[in-house]
């Protein structure tokens, strides 16, 4: 036997555990499949050299000692193959983020195998003991297990091939690879003992391209990093692993950072590393990015407890070479219930959550990501729910009637888009116009109420009902686009439809300064569009920009009418008048009640708007009014 192998490979194994062993460590499957790996390969080594020697001096010793490191020796060796089985599966699982179904019959070879081994002293099946050590028939079960589990673990890898790494997939055919050279040695050089060597190849592959430590640790202190703290949640949430999280950010961190230079900040993160590892270590530490922080623990921490021992800290100042540094935090703490929430979208929301709250400057600042995740998840739904209505065509349309004060009877209405959620309920425009204005989708939806309402004027007697015109909302984004004068004209063309019968509301608030928005306005106005400047009022009240553009009508804003209701000031109607010499026709909005209406009519008003009249209702609802 030659032993010439061994040595060497002990001694990388040992540089390798130091490193492994002396820095933390994540409680992730992946380490854990490691660490067995490493223990595995001492033994196999151990009893493969002690087994080799005894067997070769067997006159010298007790023939049950040879038999029991020649057991010894065969579960290590099918253990190994295993093993390194295990662990392929364990960095598919972590990048597939699925369990595979099949993993309970994954055993199928190793546990026989080790059964074999077991009875051997029986059967002799394996080998035996008398007069030194003879193979048995099934001597070559280690072969038959290692090739088993290798061609598993290439099966395994092609089958997640799109999910992994171009490195992650070399990394792990490499080790089938190593593997399989090994066995393939062993067979064939059997007086030496290289299978060991071969498997420190593997163990340094893995090493280096999975588990190095310092692809999880932060570069300041010993707290974890980023890419750690998604390692531990993906593998929380696919396991079904309860978990807590309190994560807390340094106020203003950014701006803490160009006041007090990035040396010194730099000097205090380190500090507040140590601070987290010292004082929790039964937790994992992590430092996010960009001041922000996160400590995770099992589902009995005390998320209160553990925030006033942060607070406390931060109460006093981080020591640094350049002085000391005073910083404020805000807290964002989680529980269990996040688990049901994938944990990407957990990730982003505490890094949002991190970032909203730690620009408060109000000491203390906390929020829950639970009910973070529940807006997101709200939101979420309610853009599901749009798109699918935008995609069929699916958005509601609802008409409010706009009373003529000289006849007391209803003359126009104004067109508010309607959204329905799974369960037939509306979902508030506000919730969806402004997510439609940042999504991209506000064109279409504005294209598809502008549809609705030419529909409804085509199909409908308008005279018989008395409507001169219907007002459509407009959103400023909508002008971003800029063929929207010819859109709008093609529309009403394909119903028959005169541009006199619809008029188009923009809110003061969108009247920003913007060359487009002016030019686009005049355009559509040149089509044949009335203009009315809704929520007057409500923004900055600009007078000079109300004459730059071509309003017919000003809407004034409910809050305005409900205040001048309350408490008659002079300027409402002198503002009224104003108007009117301009000759701009004016609409209140928000009309309540019928002294509202008494009111708002005295004042010079032309047109009403309000519940008092009638609510939005659907357009057949609207047609059988009876005002
Ligand atoms: O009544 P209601 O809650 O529907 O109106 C809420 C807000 O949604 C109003 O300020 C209104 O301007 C806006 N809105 C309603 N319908 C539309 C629409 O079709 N397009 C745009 N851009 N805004 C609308
Ligand atoms: O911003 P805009 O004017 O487009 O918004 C119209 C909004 O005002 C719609 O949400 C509509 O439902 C609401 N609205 C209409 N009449 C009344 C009213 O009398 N009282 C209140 N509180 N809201 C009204
Ligand atoms: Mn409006």
């Amino acid at each position: 036997m030659n032993y010439s192998f061994i040595v060497p490979g002990v001694l990388v194994l040992f540089i390798i555990m130091g490193y492994y062993f002396f820095r933390p460590r994540l409680q992730i499957r992946l380490n854990r499949a490691f660490l067995a790996i490493l223990i595995i390969n001492i033994g196999l080594q151990l009893f493969e050299c002690v087994a080799s020697r005894l067997n070769e001096t067997w006159q010298n010793h007790d023939p049950a000692l040879l038999i029991i490191f020649n057991t010894l020796f065969y579960i290590f060796c099918l253990s190994s193959s295993y093993m390194f089985f295990v662990f392929t599966i364990s960095v598919l699982d972590s990048n597939a983020l699925v369990s595979h179904p099949l993993r309970k019959y994954y055993p199928v070879v190793y546990f026989p195998s080790i059964a074999l081994v077991l009875i051997n002293p029986v059967t002799h099946w394996l080998f035996r003991v008398e007069d030194g050590y003879h193979p048995g028939p099934l001597s070559g079960i280690t072969y038959i297990c290692a090739a088993c589990y290798i061609v598993f673990g290439t099966i395994g890898i092609f089958r997640h091939i799109r999910q992994l790494s171009a490195h992650g997939v070399i990394s792990l055919l490499a080790l089938q690879g190593i593997l399989l050279a090994g066995n393939i040695a062993r067979a064939l050089l059997p007086q030496y003992i290289v299978i060991d060597t071969f498997c420190i190849m593997g163990i340094i592959v893995i090493f280096m391209s999975f588990l190095n430590p310092d692809l999880y640790l932060s570069d300041r202190g010993y707290a974890y990093n980023f890419t750690a703290f998604r390692a531990l949640l993906d593998e929380y949430h696919r396991r079904h692993k309860p978990c807590r999280i309190l994560g807390f950010a340094i106020q203003n961190y950014n701006e803490h950072r160009e006041i007090f230079g990035g040396k010194q900040m730099d000097e205090a993160l380190t500090q507040i590393n140590k601070f987290m590892t010292e004082s929790f270590p039964y937790l994992s530490a992590f430092y996010l990015r960009n001041g922000s922080f996160a400590l995770v623990g099992s589902n009995y921490m005390d998320l209160t407890a553990l925030r006033d021992r942060v607070r406390e800290r931060f109460g006093r100042s981080w020591i640094t070479g350049a002085g000391d540094l005073r910083l404020s935090v805000s807290f964002v703490e989680a529980d269990t219930e996040i688990l049901d929430c994938p944990s990407d979208r957990l990730v982003n929301t505490l890094m949002i959550s991190q970032d909203e709250i730690s620009r408060v400057s109000e000491p203390d600042a906390s929020c829950s990501l639970t009910d973070s995740i529940g807006e997101i998840n709200r939101k979420l739904d309610i853009r599901r729910c749009l798109e699918k209505a935008l995609d069929q065509d699916k958005l509601e349309v609802f008409l409010q009637p706009l009373m003529d004060c000289s006849t007391g009877k209803r003359v126009a209405a104004e067109a508010l888009v309607r959204l329905r959620d799974e369960n037939g309920d509306l979902i508030r425009p506000d919730l969806f116009i402004g997510m439609a204005e940042q999504e991209g989708h506000i064109v279409r939806l504005g294209e598809q109420v502008l549809s609705h309402v030419c529909q409804f004027i085509r199909d409908n007697d308008m005279e018989k009902i008395g409507i001169k015109w219907i007002n459509v909302n407009l959103s400023p984004v909508q002008f971003m686009s800029r063929d929207i004068p010819s859109t709008f004209s093609e529309i009403l063309q394909e119903y028959g439809v005169d541009e006199s019968m619809i008029h188009l509301e923009i809110t003061e608030q969108s009247m920003i300064d913007f060359s487009l928005l002016r030019e686009q306005i005049i355009g559509l106005h040149d089509n044949g569009f009335e203009f009315s400047l809704d929520d007057y009022g409500s923004g900055y009240s600009n007078l000079t920009r109300v004459r730059q553009y071509p309003f017919t009508n000003i809407k004034i804003d409910m809050e305005v009418v409900h205040n001048y209701c309350q408490d008659r000031d002079p300027l409402l109607p002198a503002l009224v008048q104003g108007f009117k010499e301009m000759n701009l026709s004016i609409t209140a909005e928000g009309i309540e009640t019928r002294e509202m209406a008494e009111i708002l009519k005295g004042i010079g008003c032309d047109y009403l708007q309000g519940y008092y009249f009638s609510r939005p209702v659907p357009m057949s609802e609207f047609l059988v009014m009876d005002i």
